[in-house]
């Protein structure tokens, strides 16, 4: 579709426009916010805006669509993943206007996260895999907490494809809260994904580890020979339902577990509610179990992995596996309870439904009913009926089993429909009126559909109805509240590869882009385009702003929003001192300090060469946006302190010297002057 250029369809607009304008004013309504009692002025004056601008009606309506004037709020909040960037991005929509760059995988100095503050580094450290600290990750799926099933605003959970790591994100201070590493695991790709009232945060492996017989995986020390006899033997992909803590915000490990499967290659993972609650669905894409070899004289993997017609949709019963646990039916792995492949395979947890070869993306209708895959190769989607899998399971109607053991149903048991869409669908999301959409990578369109009842009860279910052209090579997709029982429609972001010729180049490397349709009418309609300029946005989910509850500032003050309480090092002003003394035979340096416009106190501080410096530092303000940031001048250190926070940084004392200590915020007028000195004594 694009841009239309129709000269005529613009001079209609405007005619329409001007008169719509003059009529509403003379009619004495102004809608309080755009007309003025000077309305005849105003609408000429747009009119001549519009005409001075070139623009078109479609840009005309899509600019009063999304306009979001300074100091209104957004409808929606936006929460997303920053690919490679290793963070999460948090955007207005429709403004679609960058509000938060959260971080979580990656150190960020703006957040003072991962430079001295222990806090952060706790947590990367935490996240890491024992032999090297990751600072590294590749974020793929958000999460938000729900209750019922329906997202309630509290927490946000986000994926690390490349560590295997999820980690928690708390939408009060919108900060990280816990990383954790997934035991027996080397790639996550499926989830994350919050059971209905997130007991568990569901996640799935992508590429299979090298497992050791009762031992699973350890970084580092698990080592296999790469074959294909020992790929099919020894390598293992995982589901994993990781405890969650609502209080505290953190994953529990020994009140999680993991199900064993097999080296398929698993891709996106989806927890039910309604009619698949217990159950979760993720599919794969190499049930040929190809490794590639290309050097080796053998297909490379993207053809090995493509060969067979079906690869499986894995269905999982996690109620039964959690139950199987109960009973002692694991072995313990690496931290994790195991349930093993031939366990879940004989006791009722695992189950495979063939699936058109290589597909990819895994959703949920909101009745629950429907799961929803992307063709990928194939131009279709194909819907499966929760019912249909239900009922075959219960009366035991199966083709056979794979070479594990594991149960494998009839595709025609299963099947609710298959509708015909663009090139390279991948992944669908849905609206309040039972249409679904599917992003299409290789015909560049989102596609619009019909589901069945009860998610739709028109006359035309399993129908494409639309399409919209998409600038370029869409991933995902995310419409608002969808993956729930009630999306809320109206919007649709578009989550794109590539940006060619959307904006001003700015060299080889171009900025992914995100693009707002309306989905509110008949016809979907571009609204805007707004490019990423951090990683690649992967995928992404929509909430209400009216259900988040944000907290101002940390209160009282003295709060660590690490552990939710009154930090022990809190101080009140006149309370500052610094104290030396020695820890396991080190000396130790500890300074007690607060922030407040525009001091620092103490604002010198003199330690010993080799001293391990910690700086316990308090922002004693209360008022909303009196941050302060703490920095040491050549030694990396860097702490945001919110108004009320207590944090702690620390540090070795490596280098002799006087070096400034100064507030990196821009607080008041007397910024510049909140600084101080840190002497290291040479030794
Ligand atoms: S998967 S672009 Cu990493 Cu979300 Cu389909
Ligand atoms: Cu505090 Cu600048």
């Amino acid at each position: 579709m694009g841009v239309v250029k129709s000269n005529s369809s613009r001079r209609k607009f405007l005619s329409v426009l001007s008169a719509g304008l003059v009529a509403g004013a003379a009619a004495g309504f102004t809608g309080g916010r755009l007309l003025t009692p000077t309305a005849p002025p105003l609408g000429k004056e747009l009119v001549e805006i519009i005409e001075q601008r070139k623009l078109e009606l479609i840009h005309a309506r899509a600019a009063l669509k999304t306009y979001v004037p300074g100091g209104w709020k957004d409808e929606f909040l936006m929460i997303s993943s920053g690919g490679h960037s290793g963070q999460v991005l948090v955007i207005g929509v429709p403004s679609m206007r960058l509000l938060k760059v959260i971080a979580v995988f990656t150190p960020e100095p703006w957040q003072g996260y991962g430079y001295g503050d222990v806090k952060t580094m706790k947590l990367l450290y935490k996240g890491s895999n024992g032999i090297r600290l990751l600072t590294l990750g590749d974020t793929h799926h958000p999460e938000i907490s729900r209750t019922n099933a329906e997202y309630d605003g509290e927490w946000a959970f986000i994926g690390d494809k490349l560590n295997a790591r999820i980690a928690s994100i708390s939408l009060r201070d919108f900060e990280t809260k816990d990383i954790v590493k997934l035991p027996n695991t080397q790639t996550q790709h499926g989830g994350a994904c919050a059971t209905p009232n997130t007991e568990y945060v569901a996640c799935g492996s992508q590429f299979p580890a090298p497992w050791e017989p009762g031992k699973g995986y350890k970084p580092g020390k698990t080592y296999i020979k790469l074959t294909e006899k020992n790929f099919e033997e020894f390598f293992r992909g995982t589901a994993n339902f990781i405890a969650f803590d609502r209080k505290t915000g953190r994953f529990d490990l020994s009140r999680s577990f993991q199900i064993e499967l097999p080296p398929y290659m698993q891709d996106l993972e989806v927890v039910g509610w309604g009619p698949s609650d217990g159950w979760a669905f993720m599919n794969s894409i190499n049930t040929e179990l190809h490794i590639g070899g290309v050097l080796e004289g053998k297909p490379s993997l993207e053809v090995g992995a493509s060969k067979n017609d079906f690869d499986y949709l894995h269905i999982i019963n996690w109620k039964r596996a959690e139950e199987l646990v109960r009973q002692g039916k694991y072995v313990e792995m690496n931290g994790i309870k195991a349930v093993p492949l031939d366990v879940a395979a004989k006791e009722g947890v695992l189950f495979f439904a063939p699936e058109p070869k290589s597909p990819h993306g895994c959703d949920i209708s909101p009745s629950g009913r429907y799961v929803v895959i992307g063709g990928k190769l194939a131009p279709a989607v194909t819907i499966y009926d929760v019912e249909k899998i239900k009922d075959a399971i219960r009366n035991q109607r199966f083709a056979g089993t794979d070479r594990y053991g594991v149960p494998v149903l009839r595709f025609e048991d299963v099947k609710a429909a298959q509708i015909e869409t663009s090139l390279g669908p991948l992944h669908n999301e849905f609206d309040d009126k039972g249409r679904g959409y599917v992003s299409c990578f290789i015909g560049n369109t989102v596609d619009q559909y019909t589901l069945g009842p009860p998610d739709y009860t028109g006359d035309k279910p399993f129908t494409k109805i639309g399409e919209i052209p998409i600038h370029y090579n869409v991933g995902h997709i995310c419409t608002t509240e969808s993956n729930s029982p009630s999306p809320k429609g109206k919007y649709l972001i578009a989550l794109n590869k590539w940006s060619v010729d959307r904006f001003v180049d700015v060299g080889p490397l171009l900025p992914q882009n995100f693009q707002l349709i309306d989905i509110s009418g008949d016809k979907m309609e571009l609204l805007y385009d707004m490019p990423i300029g951090i990683g690649e946005p992967h995928y992404a989910k929509m909430i209400l702003t009216t259900k988040l509850k944000p907290w101002e500032v940390y209160s009282p003050v003295g709060f660590d929003p690490e552990t939710f309480e009154v930090s022990p090092y809190a101080i009140k002003k006149g309370q500052e001192r610094i104290e030396r003394k020695q820890e396991n035979g080190k000396w130790v340096t500890e300074v007690y300090a607060t922030l407040i416009r525009s001091t620092i106190t103490p604002d010198i501080i003199r330690v010993k060469q080799g001293d391990l410096v910690r700086i316990h530092l308090t922002n004693v303000e209360t008022t909303k946006d009196a941050t302060h940031a703490f920095a040491v001048s050549e030694y990396n250190v860097m702490a945001s302190v919110e108004p009320g926070e207590t944090t702690t940084v620390e540090f070795v004392a490596d280098v002799s010297g006087v070096f400034c200590f100064y507030c990196v915020e821009f607080c008041s007028p007397l910024h510049l002057e909140m600084a101080g000195w840190l002497e290291v004594e040479p030794d």
